[in-house]
C-alpha cells in the first residue's frame, strides 16, 4: 500500500502471498488465479485493481500523487488545511478517530494535528510493516492519544477497538478519492459497514474527486512521464510474481478514458499485439487465454461524483451531509458526513441541515 496516502485502491491488498510454491500451492494462490482467469475471460476483460498495490506499486502511487498532473492530493490537502479546524469544532473534543487504510500521513497529521485532545487514534491497513512504523510516529507526535492500529483488509472488517479512556464521537476518515475505485453498489455496501462499524451518530470525513472537465481528468491520468502508465503495468509484474504467470507487460499499451455516462475515468491495458497467456495454473497452462491486438483490459475505474451525487450515494449508505467543501479551483470535495437519525447538535444547532463551504 502506499505509505503516504490512503490510496490504498478500495480494500488495497498486500497479497501476503509473494512467491509462487512449487508444492502445495496455498489456497490463497489458486482463489486469485481463478478470480484473475475469471476476469480475463470476462467481457469486457478485466483485473481487480487491488493487486496494483505490491511495494513497487505503492511506491509508484507515491509518484503519482506528487505529479503535476494529478491534482487530487494537492486539492485535498487544501481543503483540509483550510477546514480541519472546522471539522474539530463539528465533532467535539475527545475524539476517536479511525483511518480506513492508514498512513495517508500529511492528511492524516493535519487532521489529528486540529482535533480537540482526541482520545484514540485506529490506523487500518493491510501492510503491517508500514502500519507499526506510522502508529509509531503518531504515538512519538502525540503521547496522550492511545493508538491502535488494525492489521486488516478494511472492506473486510468486522469491529473497531475501543479506547481504554472514555471516547467522545467517532470520526472515521477515508481520503484520496479512494472510494472512487469501488463500483457504486460496492460503495455503498462499503459505506454502510463502515456506519454499522462506527454506529449512530458518529461521523465520516470523506475525500471525493469531482466530475470535471475531460482534459483535466485524462490529463491526470496519463501523465507526460509515464508514472502512470508503469503504475498501470505493475500489475501485471505483480501478477507474475503472485501466480508464476508469463504477462509480457510491455507488450500491452496503457489507456486512461473518460467515460461521460459512467462518470469515471477508466484505466486499460491495450494488447499491442496476438499473445497467449498463462496464469501459471494447470487450467491456463492447458487453456491459455488469448488476447487479440487491440484488446482491452480493464485494469481499475475511478468514480467522479458531483456533490449532490455522493450525497444521494452517501444517503443509501445511511449519512446526511453536515458540510461539505471544495477547494479553490473546485476540483475535489470532502464531506462531513454523519450516520443514522440519532444526531449531534453542531456549534450552529443546524445539524438537520448540510451546508456547502467553497474553500
Ligand atoms: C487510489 N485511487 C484513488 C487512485 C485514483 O485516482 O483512482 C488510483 C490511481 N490510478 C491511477 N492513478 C491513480
Amino acid at each position: 500500500m502506499k505509505s503516504s496516502e490512503n490510496g490504498s485502491g478500495a480494500g488495497r491488498e498486500r497479497v501476503g502471498v509473494e512467491e509462487p510454491q512449487t508444492r502445495a500451492e496455498p489456497t490463497e494462490v489458486r482463489m486469485i488465479r481463478s478470480e484473475v482467469e475469471r476476469g480475463l475471460r470476462g467481457q469486457p476483460r478485466s483485473l481487480p485493481c487491488r493487486f496494483f498495490y505490491d511495494a513497487r506499486g505503492a511506491q509508484l502511487f507515491e509518484q503519482i500523487t506528487r505529479l503535476e498532473e494529478y491534482y487530487l492530493t494537492d486539492a485535498e490537502m487544501e481543503i483540509l488545511r483550510r477546514r480541519a479546524s472546522r471539522v474539530a469544532e463539528l465533532v467535539g473534543p475527545g475524539v476517536r478517530m479511525v483511518e480506513y487504510g492508514s498512513g495517508s500521513g500529511d492528511k492524516t497529521w493535519i487532521v489529528l494535528g486540529e482535533l480537540e485532545e482526541p482520545t484514540a487514534y485506529v490506523p487500518i491497513d493491510v501492510a503491517r510493516e508500514q502500519l507499526m512504523s506510522f502508529s509509531d510516529e503518531v504515538r512519538a507526535e502525540f503521547p496522550d492519544v492511545e493508538v491502535l492500529p488494525v492489521v486488516a483488509d478494511y472492506t473486510r472488517l468486522s469491529s473497531l477497538p475501543w479506547p481504554t479512556e472514555e471516547a467522545g464521537a467517532t470520526l472515521a476518515f477515508f481520503p484520496g478519492s479512494t472510494v472512487g475505485n469501488l463500483e457504486p453498489q460496492e460503495a455503498v455496501q462499503f459505506l454502510s459497514d463502515v456506519a454499522g462499524q462506527i454506529g449512530d451518530g458518529e461521523f465520516l470525513l470523506l475525500g471525493t474527486d469531482l466530475v470535471k472537465d475531460r482534459t483535466v481528468l485524462e490529463r491526470a491520468y496519463n501523465d507526460a512521464e509515464g508514472v502512470t502508465a508503469a503504475f498501470n503495468r505493475n500489475i501485471l509484474h505483480h501478477l507474475n510474481r503472485l501466480l508464476g504467470a508469463d504477462f509480457d507487460p510491455e507488450a500491452f499499451a496503457h489507456r486512461a478514458i473518460w467515460n461521460e455516462p459512467a462518470s469515471r475515468i477508466e484505466m486499460h491495458l491495450v494488447s499491442r499485439r496476438d499473445q497467449v497467456i498463462s496464469l501459471g495454473g494447470e487450467r491456463t497452462r492447458e487453456n491459455p487465454i488469448r488476447i487479440r491486438e487491440g484488446e482491452v483490459v480493464v485494469t481499475e475505474h475511478s468514480y467522479k461524483y458531483s456533490v449532490s451525487g455522493l450525497h444521494t450515494l452517501a444517503a443509501r449508505a445511511g449519512y446526511r451531509p453536515v458540510e461539505w467543501w471544495t477547494d479553490e479551483a473546485n476540483l475535489f470535495a470532502v464531506h462531513l458526513l454523519q450516520t443514522g437519525r440519532r444526531t449531534r447538535p453542531t456549534q450552529e444547532g443546524r445539524a438537520g441541515e448540510g451546508r456547502s463551504v467553497r474553500s
